[in-house]
């Protein structure tokens, strides 16, 4: 009569052998070793029928019982090691040689406001920005520009469709009301310039683009002339193109300021306006709660695209923003410095 096996000890052995088996070969032996037709275990199991009859249903039972969490032992075993082998797959190869990925580089209006900062920088102005979504208010009726004043045709503006009753709302149409926001908030002296992006909903040209980027510049001091403004544009213009260009000052009208002007730089044979200016107006300077007797002060707005088209000789605004890599790839190593 057989002794019955002990499928505790069984399950042991197999279970240590099975771990034992680093590769799907291995693993393939260890089958056909325990579960295969002259496997351990099958012959265990064949065995039962040698055992007492009243023996036999549960070390039967036992005996399938282990079949089958060793058959799943096999294919979980299995499982492991085709991860393990995955994982080998993605690891990184530290022999290879280095790749150098894609690099972007800064947008050409990117490099010229950082130049045009540090020029103002240099030149003793701190510097502020303020909202692209601005109050009417701001915009227009504290520069000056009522609702009904024929100057708001300058700025074709980009409204904002808002359900309050509240202040209107739009997307600036220029720096300038930062000259008011500014105002509120500090005293003279006041030398500060604001770079910022506008929008103007108007038809877009060779230099006249719907989004455009501003440098608003304000100074407030006792005793400020025409000839500070005009002394303070020339320096920065040449210390950005060299002491031989050539420039312009035309008579101009904005509302905020008195006398106002235009300065334009040869370009192409011809002028290219880059900036709006003008002594501040007595009124804008009394709105801030200013003696104007004692202060006055000069501002201006320079249009950044256009410096840009000067600086690198770009004559279409429109190539900035068609994000064309071959015209970026141009500003590659420029770093912004003047
Ligand atoms: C005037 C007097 C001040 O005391 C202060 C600021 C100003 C400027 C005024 N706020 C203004 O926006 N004037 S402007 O409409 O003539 O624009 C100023 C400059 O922005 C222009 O000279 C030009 O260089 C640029 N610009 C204007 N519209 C543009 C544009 N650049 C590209 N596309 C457009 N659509």
């Amino acid at each position: 009569m057989s002794d019955a096996p002990d499928l505790d000890a069984l399950e042991e052995t197999a279970r240590a052998a099975l771990a034992a088996a680093g590769d799907a070969a291995a693993v393939e032996d260890w089958r056909v070793g325990w579960l295969g037709r002259k496997g351990r275990l099958t012959g265990v199991l064949r065995g039962v029928r040698e055992l007492p009859a009243e023996r036999r249903p549960a070390v039967g039972a036992g005996a399938n019982r282990l079949k089958l969490a060793l058959q799943e032992a096999h294919g979980e075993r299995l499982a492991a090691l085709r991860e393990a082998r995955a994982d080998e797959g993605a690891a990184i190869d530290v022999t290879l040689p280095g790749r150098q990925p894609p690099q972007g580089t800064l947008h050409p209006i990117t490099i010229t406001r950082r130049m045009m900062e540090r020029t103002f920088r240099d030149m003793g102005f701190d510097v502020v920005e303020g909202p692209d979504v601005e109050l009417e208010t701001y915009n227009f009726d504290r520069l000056r520009i009522p609702a009904d004043h024929p100057a708001r045709e300058m700025w074709d503006t980009i409204w904002i469709a808002d359900e309050d009753a509240g202040p209107r709302k739009l997307l600036r149409t220029h720096t300038s009301p930062m000259q008011i926001r500014y105002l509120e908030r500090r005293e003279p002296p006041i030398r500060v310039i604001v770079p910022g992006t506008c929008y103007r909903y108007e038809a877009v040209d060779a230099t006249h683009e719907w989004m455009l980027s501003q440098f608003e510049g304000l100074v407030i001091d006792e005793g400020l002339s025409f000839a500070h403004l005009k002394g303070t544009l020339e320096s920065f213009v040449q210390r950005l193109f060299g002491s031989e260009i050539e420039t312009r000052f035309r008579c101009d009208y904005f509302p905020f300021v008195e006398p106002g002007a235009e300065l334009a730089i040869r370009w192409q044979g011809d002028w290219l306006e880059v900036l709006g200016c003008g002594m501040v107006h007595r009124e804008i300077i009394e709105q801030a709660g200013l003696d104007s007797r004692r202060y006055t002060g000069f501002a201006f707005g320079i249009g950044v695209e256009r410096v840009a088209m000067l600086r690198y000789g770009v004559t279409d605004i429109r190539a900035f923003y068609a994000n064309d890599l071959r015209f970026l790839e141009r500003f590659r190593g420029s770093d912004g410095s003047a």
